[in-house]
């Protein structure tokens, strides 16, 4: 199957299941809280986390057909995801009003309500992977790599020391150690939580782990060159925030030149552990992405 084709069958996969959760979380005292919800998580967004997930599982099961157990936590790691997109957004983080080419979820519901949807994506996606029907010991090692890589010592933290950095001069050390925390946990968990589901071995874990954190740095890089370079059109959202935020993302400490180079390098080494053809297109793809 060509890349393209199986990019579209998984993306459809992805936004299947995030609308088959969402309708079960209706109805009730939370109605509001719902409507946020599917406002922000549906029909928007890239599916690369989610898609990586189901990757994974198809790698680890080397069957195209058996993907579907890895569905609900490819779900998940989107709901996740959308959760720290939309706290991101609020003024207290990085205030921005647009979003995956509308208002922002505090824009359009308040900020009171958009704090409520991110915190409620958070626990429903521990929710969904409960519930998945997987077996009780890949359940809690799911759990297990989903938590850890959202809180304190990944994405939380990461987002943490990205504050704390505004509007000072960091190394390129400190840069890339929060940008590994911040981006590259959850993008390393989505592609460890395919091998999980696929039930693969430890070397396919270690193997997923380093291609994850990987294209996570590649990824997060590309972000930045775009959100200076970008169009903000076809971003959905505006450009150029990190300068004026005082943020101290790549191009501010690394300049946009260097910024490309690590960015092609941080592929080529994803590369080195991208165990399928169409992870080295995704791989080559999310490099040279304009979105
Ligand atoms: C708990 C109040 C509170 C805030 C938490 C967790 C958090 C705030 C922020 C997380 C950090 C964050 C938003 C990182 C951004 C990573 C990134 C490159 C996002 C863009 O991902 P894409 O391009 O987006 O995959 P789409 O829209 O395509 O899904």
């Amino acid at each position: 199957m060509n890349f393209d084709k199986k990019m579209s069958i998984y993306r459809d996969a992805v936004e299947d299941e995030l609308v088959k959760h969402t309708a079960l979380l209706g109805g009730g005292a939370g109605d509001d809280v719902t409507r946020a919800i599917e406002y922000s998580l549906l029909d928007g967004g890239k599916r690369i986390r989610g898609i990586l997930t189901l990757e994974f599982c198809e790698i680890a099961m080397q069957d195209d057909t058996s993907t579907k157990q890895a569905l609900p936590f490819s779900a998940a790691i989107e709901m996740i995801h959308c959760y720290s997109l939309i706290h991101d957004d609020l003024p207290c983080m990085d205030d921005d009003d647009m979003r995956r080419g509308k208002p922002s979820c505090h824009i359009k519901f308040g900020q009171a309500t958009a704090l409520l949807a991110g915190d409620a994506l958070l626990t429903y996606a521990f929710e969904t992977i409960a519930s998945s029907g997987a077996e009780p010991e890949i359940i809690a090692n799911a759990v297990t790599e989903l938590a850890k890589a959202a809180g304190v010592k990944g994405m939380i933290g990461g987002q943490m020391v990205d504050l704390l950095n505004e509007n000072r001069t960091i190394t390129q050390e400190e840069l890339c150690q929060t940008h590994a925390m911040k981006t590259g946990a959850l993008i390393s968990a989505a592609c460890r939580l395919g091998v999980m589901a696929g039930k693969g071995n430890a070397d396919l874990l270690k193997r997923a782990d380093d291609f994850g954190k990987n294209l996570g740095m590649a990824f997060q890089i590309v972000d930045d060159i775009l959100d200076v370079t970008g169009n903000q059109d076809r971003l959905g959202k505006p450009t150029g925030s990190d300068a004026d935020s005082g943020k101290s993302g790549f191009i501010e400490v690394m300049g946009m030149d260097r910024s490309r180079q690590m960015a092609e390098e941080y592929t080529q080494k994803a590369l080195l552990s991208a165990d399928s053809e169409f992870l080295k297109q995704l791989t080559q793809m999310l490099l040279h992405r304009n979105m």
